[in-house]
């Protein structure tokens, strides 16, 4: 080993090479840490050059940019990833083994990065590498917590949650870029210098950056990440320590650091907190200066700003970068108020996520004049400016004393987009009805997608081998091509390797349980698997009466031939979520009791992991058999598990709610166990009084299980547990699980019945595989590009 350069050939040289010099450790004493750092930086050089040739090609080409603007990037671990996408897999295994190492521990000894809660973060990462894999130029900006979601473990059933410390270990991956630091203000108030607005600041913060580069696949572009972290302009306070008050003379950094510290754990509600606020302000008006810094070096005229830059905000959370954009073209820049406005609009574009009126983001106006008190005097005009233009318009940004922010965002942009078809009609029929009437072509569709790297190749090798030997690796990049796998589905010994591969991915699920969680599960048992945050809306509690439904009917008669059925949960509550939390007990408390129970349990088992994240998706959903998506139709704006699950060759039982619609749609309705209400029927069946007494009147087996949990069944020694989940079952029932139970039953028997027979059911899966391709995240940034950005990929392939 020399000290000269790191040796870009082989990578078991680099390995080593990294290991010596970069991590000073002698191979002889290295731990699995130090090899997966050292593997990492050799990784990492890989893709510093490609990095490096794609911020110059687009400063060549003077090609648009696009600003992905995200409060939550869930990226999960990156090592893989990487590896996988440098087309580096074969050799790095390789090299690994010839160090008498295991790969696959060596991956997972990456700290997994949740920067983010579920489907929205998780989409912005898939995002960012399909942005990468088309080669379009483009950054993600977003915030750089020091404690991401938090770590869930369970105390006699309960959800316990810990911090979350990633960052105590080395990243890898970011380069801290100390040139790109912006001083922000906050509070204080806005004075007249000769007769214009000048907002003066009381407070001071600076942003730090950080990149993370993002290498497409097969390595030939790379885009940033750009993660920003709160500091103190003066971090340390000389006079105040000499004078003996030494906390009190880092307090500006323990300040300014509390930006960064944390990730909301709140997904799909908004608490309406002076801390969130200031997150969002920070990392918005950081992006927006780093934005027009770019901009000015490359070209001057602020006019060409909509030629050159397209910001997507990632729903509302960053929707002040519009009024910072606007406050900076208007008030430091000098443009007129209606230009400022003009050319704001025509840069920016809006993700909406969810019709949940309790995620709808909107501020008191108190507490948005304290942080912000130009930014509301702005908001003031824009709202005026838009009444003006639509004298008849039935609301504003401002009602009520409070700043609605989705109104905002929608009158700052040029695009608005929902998420799945279903969910963008409703966008025009509920919420932006009266904005969609008044501007008929703002609001478009982009369906979700996930990137098939991480969701198939990466996570399900076997999968993955078996399709590249029967189509090739064209499907990789162009995911619909899986479309050529059709033809092999007929053919017995095909569909054998197909159903081969899913047995031995399952099978890996059962090592994994019992080494970790000492629970043996039935390895030929249907793997129903439903992992998400757990909400009222996605309705754990139907799956959860279902098992208790099925418990009791194999105890009356436990001859009828029941399949063996795993029941796998998981999925992390919104600390301050009550209602959710006690679905979590009630799912581990029926677990308790179910799994104990001789007379059934060699048929029906429910399991419930802890820490539901990233690595613990790439895990299950390669193993799954059946992906539950059983949300009440109309609240799932989109869902993307249940891509992943299709990709995986796991048909759904679900609703006819988000993108379920387009999957069935794609996959056919014969391939897929639909039950339940439709949106409209829903909507209806609310206005029916006592809709869910009238469903447990219909259905003794619903009123069975719900007895159940009510009478302590489940609780033995507080019978009175689970009151609030009954209570809210046998009266509002507002998401409609009595009113969907029998059908979903009913789906569920058919479910079993499909499965008795396994050829047909692996026919059923791999025809799930075969026609979800249009599911490719790769496919929805092309449609952003096309339909929203107007931007071009700078890859010669296009
Ligand atoms: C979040 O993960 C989603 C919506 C939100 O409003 C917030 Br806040 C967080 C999810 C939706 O619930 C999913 O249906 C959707 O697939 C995902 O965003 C990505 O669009």
């Amino acid at each position: 080993m020399a000290r000269d350069d790191p040796p870009k050939s082989g990578i078991r040289d680099a390995i080593l090479w990294h290991l010596t010099y970069t991590l000073g450790k002698d191979p002889d004493h290295a731990q699995l840490f130090d090899w997966r750092l050292a593997l990492s930086h050799a990784v990492r050089d890989r893709i510093v050059d490609r990095w490096m040739e794609s911020a110059r090609a687009t400063r060549r080409a003077g090609a648009r940019r696009v600003y992905y603007l995200s409060m939550e990037f869930l990226i999960g671990r990156l090592l893989q990833d990487n590896i996988v996408n440098l087309q580096l897999a074969d050799e790095t295994q390789a090299a690994v083994d010839s160090f008498g190492l295991d790969y696959r521990a060596l991956l997972l000894d990456e700290p997994d990065a949740a920067l983010g809660n579920g489907g929205l973060g998780r989409l912005a990462a898939c995002f960012m590498e399909s942005l990468a894999t088309i080669g379009c130029p483009a950054h993600g900006y977003g915030i750089r917590y020091e404690h991401g979601l938090f770590r869930q473990s369970f105390a006699a059933g309960r959800q316990v949650e810990a911090p979350e410390d990633w960052l105590v270990q080395p990243f890898v991956w970011q380069f801290e870029r100390p040139e790109a630091r912006f001083t922000l203000g906050f509070g204080g108030h806005v004075a007249t210098h000769q007769g214009k607005p000048v907002w003066e600041p009381e407070s001071f913060v600076q942003s730090e950056a950080f990149d993370v580069p993002v290498i497409g696949w097969p390595g030939n572009w790379a885009n940033t990440l750009r993660l920003w972290a709160g500091r103190a302009v003066d971090p340390f306070d000389l006079s105040r320590f000499n004078a003996g008050d030494f906390t009190a003379a880092a307090e500006a950094e323990a300040l300014a650091r509390t930006i960064s510290r944390v990730l909301y754990p709140q997904d799909s509600t908004e608490k309406g907190k002076r801390l969130r606020l200031t997150q969002e302000y920070f990392f918005s008006a950081a992006s927006i200066r780093d934005i027009l810094r770019r901009f000015e070096g490359e070209h001057g005229d602020l006019r060409l700003l909509p030629r050159k830059v397209a910001i997507q905000l990632n729903d509302t959370h960053p929707a002040i970068a519009g009024p910072e954009l606007l406050r900076i073209l208007h008030d430091e820049r000098g443009l007129p108020f209606d230009e400022a406005l003009d050319i704001t609009r025509a840069c920016v574009n809006y993700t909406n996520h969810t019709l949940l009126p309790e995620a709808l983001e909107s501020w008191g106006e108190g507490l948005f004049s304290d942080l912000l008190p130009r930014h509301l005097q702005i908001i003031e005009r824009i709202d005026a400016a838009d009444a003006r233009a639509h004298p008849d318009r039935r609301g504003g940004a401002r009602d009520q004393g409070r700043v609605r922010m989705g109104e905002l965002a929608f009158m700052l942009s040029n695009r608005v987009n929902g998420v799945s078809a279903l969910h963008t009609g409703l966008m025009k029929t509920t919420v932006f009805a009266d904005r969609h009437r008044l501007h008929p072509d703002r609001i478009v569709n982009q369906t979700n997608g996930v990137t098939p790297r991480r969701w198939l190749l990466g996570c399900n090798p076997r999968l993955s081998r078996l399709i590249c030997e029967t189509i090739g690796r064209g499907w990789i990049a162009d995911l619909e091509q899986l479309q050529r796998l059709e033809p092999h589905v007929a053919d017995d010994g095909w569909l054998g390797r197909f159903a081969a591969a899913k047995a031995a991915n399952k099978a890996d699920l059962c090592d994994w349980t019992l080494r970790e969680h000492g629970v043996a599960l039935a390895p030929d048992a249907i793997f129903d698997v439903q992992i998400k945050r757990i909400h009222e809306y996605k309705r754990q509690h139907l799956n959860i009466l279902e098992a208790i439904a099925l418990w009791q009917a194999m105890r009356d008669d436990p001859g009828a031939g029941w399949p063996t059925r795993v029941k796998i949960f998981a999925g992390k509550a919104a600390p301050g979520y009550v209602l959710a939390k006690q679905i979590i007990r009630l799912i581990n408390d029926v677990a308790a009791v179910v799994n104990a129970d001789p007379a059934t349990n060699e048929r029906l088992q429910i399991l419930y992991l802890p820490n539901y994240n990233v690595t613990l998706a790439e895990r299950l959903i390669p193993a799954a058999d059946l992906s539950e998506q059983i949300s009440t139709a109309g609240k799932e704006a989109s869902g993307t598990g249940n891509m992943k699950f299709a990709l995986n060759g796991a048909p759904t039982i679900g609703t006819l709610d988000g993108a379920n619609v387009e999957i069935r749609e794609r996959v056919g309705a014969e391939n897929f166990f639909l039950f339940g209400l439709t949106a409209e029927e829903a909507e209806a069946r609310r206005l029916v009084p006592d809709h869910a007494g009238r469903a447990i009147a219909a259905d003794p087996r619903l009123a069975r299980a719900i007895e159940a949990i009510r009478s302590g069944s489940f609780s033995p020694d507080e019978p009175d547990r689970y009151g609030d989940i009954v209570a809210n079952l046998t009266g509002a029932d507002y998401f409609l699980v009595c009113s969907d139970f029998a059908d979903y039953w009913r789906a569920q028997r058919q479910v079993d019945r499909a499965y008795a027979d396994r050829d047909g059911w692996a026919r059923m899966a791999a025809r799930n595989l075969a026609r979800s391709g249009w599911f490719s995240s790769d496919r929805a940034i092309r449609g952003y590009m096309q339909d929203i950005w107007g931007a071009q990929s700078l890859l010669g392939r296009e």
